[in-house]
């Protein structure tokens, strides 16, 4: 490639010229200029000026074992050269998808065993959303097929994606939702528990928020909850131990199906290969992407559970869904290669026993005392630093979010690449950070705390 011949002025010129970027303010963005990332390596990311960056996000909750790995590289060419693409439709198949569906059923939940592939987090909802309300018309309950999700939940930008979702930003731009998706309480207890509540009682709480909405449509009308085992996007807001299992267990008693959305916390990230095993579920179906592939090619897989997997096949006849890119032998061969190190470099083991333990507590010792943060919370390596103008009172900065947006551009500034959410700082980076590299995050998040504080003061 010859972007080297091109100035990171003309980079931005031709962007703004050409780019529509997601998520974003194109006027705003035009006037600043895009930071322009060119290469990474290991946990540092790199911009077209040569400043380092340590990279809290794995790009964007994806590249788990971290950057510039040949293997991967190798895998995709060699893919490549022998058979760069065929599809999986018209009774044909091609060796990688299947050899990826046989690991991806040896490490998922004992009850999930198949596997539909897409290309992003967004296809693999809306191939999931299908597939529950199909079901239950193969299972003659045509009427069963409202589904309950939670609010600010993250599901995708597709308009079924924005429909399952609770982000009123998106929905206000949908112009027409999907019907017959409703949304409740999200488990987030630093906001929502009452005074005096405990954490297993505010679990609680917010599970029977689930019971509610069924008894008010009516089991027979809920086909299935849907939910991300920790809120990413909205917040990294992690659960009471109280509420999956709870979840679960109203499913059950209403015959509702359990979909869970580990785009996210997928492939190591809690600790588990999947959030269903840190928190003792198990699900109809578990959605992921991102870290399949480490971010290295687009590629997802909705692992679908035995119920609904017999009733497809055994009642189903063709399911008249499929995308050009399903079971991609490239993607997939990256994705069976991806699995391999992180099994090899024992970096979910890591997670659980080492990283994970040491991450929460650097994160408290030395990050939660500071004045500006009203809480810090972590499971295995992923992270929220909650950040407030009155650690007693939980009050905010005004306006809303602008605290954190000062806290993320000195730490930029201060090489970490950080990202802010509301009023939130959220972490999930690569998982094959060290302790010295959780050190060397927690000291520059320290600095990039200490210098908004004073610009904060000022305002
Ligand atoms: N489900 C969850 C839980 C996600 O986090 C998707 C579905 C959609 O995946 P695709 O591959 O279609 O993007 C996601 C994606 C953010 C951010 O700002 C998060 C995501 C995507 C873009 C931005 O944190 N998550």
């Amino acid at each position: 490639m010859t972007y080297q011949n091109y100035s990171l002025k003309q980079l931005q010129q031709i962007d703004a010229a050409h780019h529509l970027h997601p998520f974003t303010d194109h006027k705003e963005l035009r006037e600043a200029g895009a930071r322009v990332i060119t290469h990474a390596k290991g946990p540092f990311i790199y911009d077209s000026e040569g400043t380092e960056l340590l990279d809290g996000m794995a790009g964007l909750w994806c590249v788990n074992i971290g950057y510039g790995r040949d293997e991967l590289a190798e895998a995709a060419y060699a893919q490549m050269k022998e058979l760069p693409y065929y599809n999986s439709f018209f009774k044909c198949s091609t060796p990688t998808p299947v050899l990826l569906s046989k690991k991806l059923a040896e490490i998922a939940p004992r009850n999930v065993n198949q596997v539909f592939y897409g290309s992003s987090g967004s296809e693999a909802n809306d191939t999931a959303l299908r597939l529950v309300r199909h079901y239950w018309v193969l299972e003659g309950k045509p009427e069963k097929n409202r589904v309950i999700s939670r609010k600010m939940a993250y599901h995708g930008s597709t308009i079924a994606g924005t429909s399952l979702g609770g982000m009123d930003a998106m929905h206000k731009q949908l112009n027409g939702a999907v019907p017959n998706i409703v949304h409740v309480m999200m488990p987030y207890a630093y906001e929502l528990a009452l005074p005096g509540e405990s954490d297993h009682d505010f679990g609680l709480r917010a599970a029977k928020s689930v019971e509610d909405a069924i008894i008010e449509a009516g089991a027979d009308k809920v086909a299935a909850f849907i939910g991300e085992p920790v809120m990413g996007a909205g917040g990294v807001k992690i659960p009471p131990a109280s509420y999956w299992p709870e979840v679960q267990r109203i499913c059950r008693k209403y015959d509702v199906l359990l979909m869970l959305d580990e785009v996210i916390t997928g492939y190591g990230r809690t600790g588990e290969w999947f959030a269903a095993q840190t928190f003792g579920i198990e699900p109809d179906t578990i959605t992921t992407a991102k870290a399949l592939t480490s971010g290295y090619q687009p590629l997802s897989a909705l692992l679908v559970g035995d119920r609904i997997a017999s009733t497809l096949v055994e009642k189903g006849g063709e399911f008249n869904h499929g995308y050009t890119y399903s079971g991609h032998p490239v993607a997939c061969a990256v994705a069976l290669k991806n699995l391999e190190i992180i099994e090899q470099e024992g970096l979910v083991d890591r997670v659980r026993n080492n990283t994970g333990p040491y991450f929460a507590k650097a994160l408290q010792e030395r990050i939660a005392g500071h004045d500006l943060v009203g809480e810090v919370r972590s499971i295995g390596l992923m992270g929220a630093i909650e950040i407030v103008k009155d650690k007693a009172t939980k009050e905010r900065f005004l306006p809303s979010g602008s605290a954190a947006v000062t806290v993320r551009d000195h730490a930029i500034a201060n090489g970490m690449m950080l990202r802010a959410t509301g009023d939130t700082m959220i972490l999930s980076p690569p998982l094959i950070w060290t302790r010295d590299t959780i050190d060397m995050a927690c000291e520059r998040i320290g600095k990039a705390l200490d210098l908004a504080q004073a610009d904060l003061r000022k305002r």
